[in-house]
């Protein structure tokens, strides 16, 4: 019996060290250690030992049943190791393969074109001012010369969120708040954007953006506002441009024009992109309505001014040959990643 358990230990021993799984180590356990397995029959014959012998065998077996457990946790020991290294060489970080490169991107072509004109008028003087886009009433008609009910509120229809909070339609209203705050002179440019309730298509979207200049001082003319624009058109569409003043109306200027410029495609022959006519419109402009500087506490007889707005989602669409507004809106990578 001696003998036979001595067998068990070394046999145990053996079949553990060529165990490559927690299955073939279980398997093992069970083999010899089990309700089944070898050391249990050869306890059951302990019944035909001798009084002497019995304690001593029981022993024995009790130490065998030690050691193979044992063994059978290193050995399950030394597979996890075993793993974990398989898994380091196939799963491990390569620290010497490169790196993933971070894609650079650009300005957004409406901001490039933004940019320019700012960097303009900033050369001729101008400061930039800026407001908010949720603006009273107030600062986006009443004060233009647009009450309630005028219609040329009409044309410019926007969103409300009550009764005299809106989201503005030009960025007009900066410039009333400027000169509410400060006397003359006054040179900005206010650029921004701005909504208007308009059906979405190639060429209206409800978000837009414009840039408005305004200059107020002792005797501003409309010669002044003409070389402005003359200069501004030559440095953004190139030196051969020229403007081309149609008379117009708006409530906030007297006299009031639109601005067109010599097709920059054309060059004023007739083209596809001009509609034959040699020129695009830009912008409007007038001189500032005596009403408005007198609603923001300007003496009318003492100044005169001049203010033009520009659209810059229109300028920018000239200037990069682009069909559809649209684009400008939706952040389609493959779009913006030709500019
Ligand atoms: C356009 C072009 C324009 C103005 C904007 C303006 C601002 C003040 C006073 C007077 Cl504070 N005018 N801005 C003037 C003429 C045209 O924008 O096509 N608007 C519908």
């Amino acid at each position: 019996m001696r003998e036979q358990l001595m067998k068990i230990r070394q046999d145990a021993s053996s079949a553990l060290a060529k165990a490559d799984s927690v299955a073939a180590i279980e398997d093992i356990r069970i083999q010899f250690l089990g309700k089944k397995g070898d050391l249990t029959a050869v306890l059951r014959g302990m019944g035909g030992l001798s009084a002497e012998e019995r304690p001593l065998i029981g022993q024995l077996a009790n130490e065998v049943r030690a050691f193979i457990e044992e063994e059978i946790e290193k050995a399950n020991e030394i597979l996890k190791a075993k793993e974990g290294l398989a898994r380091l060489a196939t799963e491990g970080l390569d620290v010497t393969m490169p790196g993933k490169p971070n894609v650079i991107g650009h300005k957004h072509p409406l901001t490039m074109v933004l940019d320019e004109m700012k960097s303009i008028f900033i050369g001729m003087g101008y400061e930039i001012a800026e407001g908010p886009e949720v603006e009273l009433d107030y600062y986006n008609f009443e004060a233009l010369n647009m009450p309630k009910h005028h219609p040329a509120r009409d044309t410019q229809d926007t969103f409300y969120i009550d009764e005299t909070v809106i989201l503005r339609t030009q960025t007009s209203s900066v410039q009333i708040r400027t000169m509410e705050n400060q006397q003359p002179p006054i040179k900005i440019i206010c650029p921004g954007r701005i909504y208007r309730s308009d059906e979405i298509d190639a060429t209206h979207s409800p978000i837009f953006h414009q840039l408005e200049g305004l200059v107020v001082d002792k005797g501003v003319t409309m010669g002044d506002l003409i070389g402005t624009l003359k200069l501004f058109v030559k440095n953004i569409f190139g030196e051969n441009t020229n403007i081309r003043l149609r008379p117009h109306h708006f409530p906030y200027t007297e006299p009031s024009a639109e601005v067109d410029v010599t097709c920059w495609v054309c060059g004023g022959a007739g083209c596809r992109v001009c509609k034959q006519e040699g020129w695009i419109e830009i912008l409007g402009c007038g001189m500032v309505h005596p009403k408005v500087l007198e609603n923001c506490g300007i003496d009318s007889e003492i100044y005169s001014g001049f203010a033009f707005g520009i659209g810059v989602d229109r300028t920018a669409m000239g200037r990069f040959g682009i069909d559809d507004i649209r684009l400008l809106f939706e952040n389609d990578i493959r779009f913006l990643n030709q500019f």
